[in-house]
């Protein structure tokens, strides 16, 4: 494939993801203007590289034909929580919007990934319109925390820099950072909850959220 092959080939991705940050966005707003509880604190996106799309084909043994069926995460959309089950509440949102199909949903914040990982996938088809007719693409929304998006790049950015070949003694160090971070979302949900708690008794009292409103102003599309 050539580059205008390439650009052709990506053009629906790119549409879909930039479609999914507004559509997630808008949602965010909705959620603060009606005053009511907004389990989405960012959304971003990517689409894949050209060389990250082929170094998975290569590193994985699919050929070029095959990429589109099973290279699922070329359109990703990220959205990053503030607490554990916000995850969950951002899942019900996803997995309940009618204009995708979900195919498989991948819980790494329950069952965390040998390196520590965590973060929920969810992998959807979602048709885009191109001037050929419909095209159905995979796209993979990743849900996480602040804390596990935190561990998530740090690992990710020290894997790409020295290309997985970091010792074994910092993996294992790694891992031990991602148990500490969970235990830290574990706490910061139970802090949430306690809130929670007292505010339905009546023993706190919300005031109107100025730092909310402030976002919310000045929060525009974000990517990566
Ligand atoms: P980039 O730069 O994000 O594109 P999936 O099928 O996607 O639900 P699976 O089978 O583990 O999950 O797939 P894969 O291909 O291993 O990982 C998909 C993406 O999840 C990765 O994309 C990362 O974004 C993230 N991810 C998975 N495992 C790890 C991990 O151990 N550490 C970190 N930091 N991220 C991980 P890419 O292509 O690696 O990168």
């Amino acid at each position: 494939m050539n580059s205008n092959d390439w650009q052709s080939f990506l053009l629906p991705y790119e549409l879909a993801v930039e479609g999914f940050i507004v559509k997630l966005e808008s949602i965010r707003k909705q959620y603060i203007l009606k005053g009511l509880y907004n389990p989405i604190e960012i959304v971003t996106g990517r689409v894949k590289t050209v060389d990250a799309i082929l170094q998975k084909a290569a590193r994985l043994e699919i050929d070029l034909k095959e990429i589109p069926e099973k290279i699922q995460d070329i359109a990703g959309v990220r959205i990053i929580c503030k607490y554990i089950d916000d995850v969950y509440l951002v899942q019900d949102l996803i997995t309940s919007r009618r204009d995708l199909k979900i195919i498989t949903i991948k819980d790494y914040v329950k069952k965390p990934k040998p390196s520590g990982y965590q973060s929920l996938h969810i992998i959807a088809q979602y048709v885009t319109e191109t001037i050929e007719g419909p095209n159905t693409i995979y796209i993979e929304f990743q849900v996480r925390t602040h804390v596990m998006h935190f561990w998530a790049s740090i690992e990710h950015s020290l894997n790409y820099k020295y290309d997985y070949q970091i010792p074994g003694t910092i993996k294992f160090r790694l891992l031990k950072a991602s148990q500490a971070a969970q235990k830290l979302d574990v706490e910061m949900t139970k802090i949430k909850k306690t809130i929670d708690k007292l505010e339905e008794k009546h023993e706190l009292k919300k005031v109107k959220n100025p730092l909310e409103e402030k976002e919310y102003k000045l929060n525009s599309v974000r990517k990566e």
